[in-house]
């Protein structure tokens, strides 16, 4: 079993990224921990240090909810299985939005993301492409990229600063989540920019996102990172002290940017995303 220390820095290393592992992660480990310590005060400990790692992902927050309300064992496997098993039947609608030949553009490292896409090659046989954005700084669009270079799926990797100058000649974005919330959808800091590239260009712009997703929380925060991971890419580094540097993890893409969230239950509007956020904050 892994420690939680271990699980604690895989996650904040981003060994573990995406919403949906980071939340998995942490219930295979509490899935060990209940095992031998049950749901007492302790539980509550730990479950906050876990969620503290990576704080804007909100799956592993929803999945903890659940867990306080029903404080079984067995409901971390059901956790677990709810997670997976909507990853597949999202991946089932991807016949209704990809057709061969369609060039999709993709951002960050999305495990949903990359479910849907795979499928309609792999299952569909649509002869699909992708351009896939380096995403900066922690640039875990390279893992999209040979990620799907794998399955054989032709994919171009390009800088970040190149969206503008490729969006023109995709069909489509799909892009994964962090949280759906009221303001919009949380995602990789830049999916903003994707997402108005896109809007200019008349181009639609998908979420692959299952219902663990939709965030009610107050209490939200957006994680901003190390200003390292930024103070590393610069050359010249002389005169550099006494400069701010900020790294925001995320950012928020307004819904009138979104054009429809592929979810377990079907392709959703944006609009009936807010309903649902409406209805399940009051
Ligand atoms: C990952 C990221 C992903 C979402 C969704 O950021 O922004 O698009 O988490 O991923 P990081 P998934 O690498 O900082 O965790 O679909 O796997 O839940």
């Amino acid at each position: 079993m892994k420690s939680l220390h271990r699980t604690i820095a895989d996650i904040r290393k981003i060994k573990i990224q995406g919403a949906n592992e980071i939340a998995i992660h942490s219930l295979c480990f509490l899935k060990q921990y209940v095992k031998q310590h049950g749901f007492g005060k302790d539980f509550e400990i730990v479950a906050k240090k876990l969620e503290k790692v990576r704080p804007t992902a909100v799956v592993l927050h929803n999945c903890l909810e659940i867990l306080r309300k029903e404080k079984k064992s067995s409901t971390v496997d059901k956790l677990i299985r709810t997670i997976n098993s909507a990853r597949e039947k999202e991946s089932k609608y991807s016949d209704k939005i990809i057709r061969s030949q369609s060039v999709i553009m993709t951002y960050c490292h999305s495990g949903e993301a990359m479910s849907f896409i795979k499928h309609s090659w792999t299952r569909h046989k649509k002869k699909i492409s992708v351009i896939a954005c380096l995403t900066e700084p922690k640039q875990q669009g390279v893992l999209t990229a040979k990620d799907l270079s794998l399955e054989g799926i032709p994919v171009t990797l390009i800088d970040d600063n190149a969206i503008g100058y490729f969006i023109k000649g995709v069909d489509m974005v799909v892009v994964g989540a962090d949280a759906l919330r009221l303001e919009g959808l949380v995602n990789k800091i830049g999916t903003r920019l994707l997402a108005i590239a896109a809007s200019s260009a008349h181009k639609p712009f998908y979420i692959v996102a299952n219902s663990l997703k939709l965030d009610t929380r107050e209490n939200f925060k957006i994680e901003e990172r190390s200003s390292r991971e930024i103070l590393r890419k610069i050359i010249n580094k002389e005169k550099i002290n006494g400069i701010e540097i900020r790294n925001p993890a995320f950012d928020i893409t307004p819904w009138e940017l979104v054009t429809a969230v592929i979810t377990e239950r079907g392709i959703i509007s944006p609009e009936k995303i807010k309903k649902e956020l409406l209805y399940e904050k009051n």
